[in-house]
């Protein structure tokens, strides 16, 4: 009896630390699940996706980074016709929150990316060109192996549709890459599509461009990446953020040179479409609060033995277990 609780308070807490999208938040309100998300027809809907080259043991429902699972979770396009379009001003946020209360409870960047339909987004099963708008990896003082990501603890990520985006309607691709395997070249990706209609945009020329599958290879830095003897500069997955204007002509740059960007906060000045949440305080710069959590850090929390204050925003108790500095 003592045992089976056990082992099932175990198996709970493994589940836990997996995920998966089902809705998007529009004014802090969420619409129904899978409304606008495409859903996945895994059996398992939290099982991750990783690279074939994986032993197979490792691999879930037979969902691989260099297979069609990669594009919006296996089986998506599937659900695009019976999944709404949701209307989006450029400029405006887009926000996506996992499922059954989970939080990312894996170290990880989180990104985003866009790709126009040729025509309705609901017949469009996102083999065309991809631009990421959106990238977060590392942006606290916390542990490298846990809650120094931006993401860590949270449930959601976001990301602003930027102003130039072009009108029409698109697949917007969030993705979570837990990267504590990396190191054996085991990251696990979490993605999601929504389905969205562009207005009030311009004519801007996004890129670079990627596919997926394609985006991604076994052998790219991020995914022999190793979390653990220390800090250090994280090489983000895919190609540059796309700030808007002419940037994206179709060639597309060796991923490597994405790689420096990372850990800092995105390069601010320059991008005036990003968005609140990633305009995270960069914490390399000591302040007269140096030592505090920075914006979205944590802050206190059952076991949490780090600065119980904020260097931005005000410390909010989010449960028994974990509070952030919130704005
Ligand atoms: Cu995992």
């Amino acid at each position: 009896m003592k045992f089976s609780a056990l082992a099932i308070a175990a198996a709970a807490q493994v589940a836990s630390a997996h995920y998966f999208f089902d809705t998007n938040i529009v004014g802090g309100t969420a619409a129904p699940a899978f409304k606008y998300v495409r859903q996945s027809s895994r059996a398992i809907k939290y099982n991750p996706i990783k690279f074939s080259s994986n032993p197979a043991a490792d691999i879930r429902d037979g969902s691989t980074v260099d297979g069609p699972d990669i594009v919006c979770n296996q089986g998506a396009f599937a659900s695009a016709g019976k999944t709404e379009v949701l209307t989006v001003n450029a400029g405006e946020e887009v926000r996506l929150k996992l499922a059954v209360g989970a939080k990312f409870q894996h170290p990880g960047p989180a990104l985003v990316y866009m790709s126009k339909a040729p025509s309705s987004v609901k017949s469009y099963d996102g083999s065309g060109d991809w631009f990421k708008i959106f990238e977060e990896g590392v942006c606290g003082n916390g542990d490298f192996t846990s809650d120094a990501w931006c993401t860590y603890n949270r449930d959601w990520v976001a990301a602003k549709i930027p102003k130039d985006t072009p009108n029409g309607e698109y697949l917007v691709r969030m993705e979570h890459i837990g990267v504590h395997r990396s190191h054996v070249n085991q990251p696990e990706h979490y993605v999601s599509c929504l389905q969205v209609k562009v207005q009030g945009g311009g004519s801007g020329s996004p890129g670079p461009m990627v596919k997926f599958p394609g985006a991604y290879k076994a052998t790219d830095p991020y995914a022999n990446f190793s979390i653990y003897n220390g800090k250090k500069d994280f090489p983000m997955p895919g190609p540059a953020v796309w700030k808007g204007g002419a940037g994206g002509s179709s060639s597309t740059p060796a991923k490597e040179e994405a790689a420096p960007a990372v850990s800092a906060a995105p390069a601010a000045p320059a991008a005036p479409v990003a968005n609140k949440p990633t305009t995270l305080v960069p914490v390399a710069k000591p302040s007269p609060q140096a030592g505090c959590a920075s914006l979205y850090g944590q802050c206190g929390g059952s076991g949490f033995n780090g600065a119980k204050c904020c260097s931005a925003g005000t410390c909010k108790s989010m449960n028994q277990w974990y509070s952030q500095c919130l704005n």
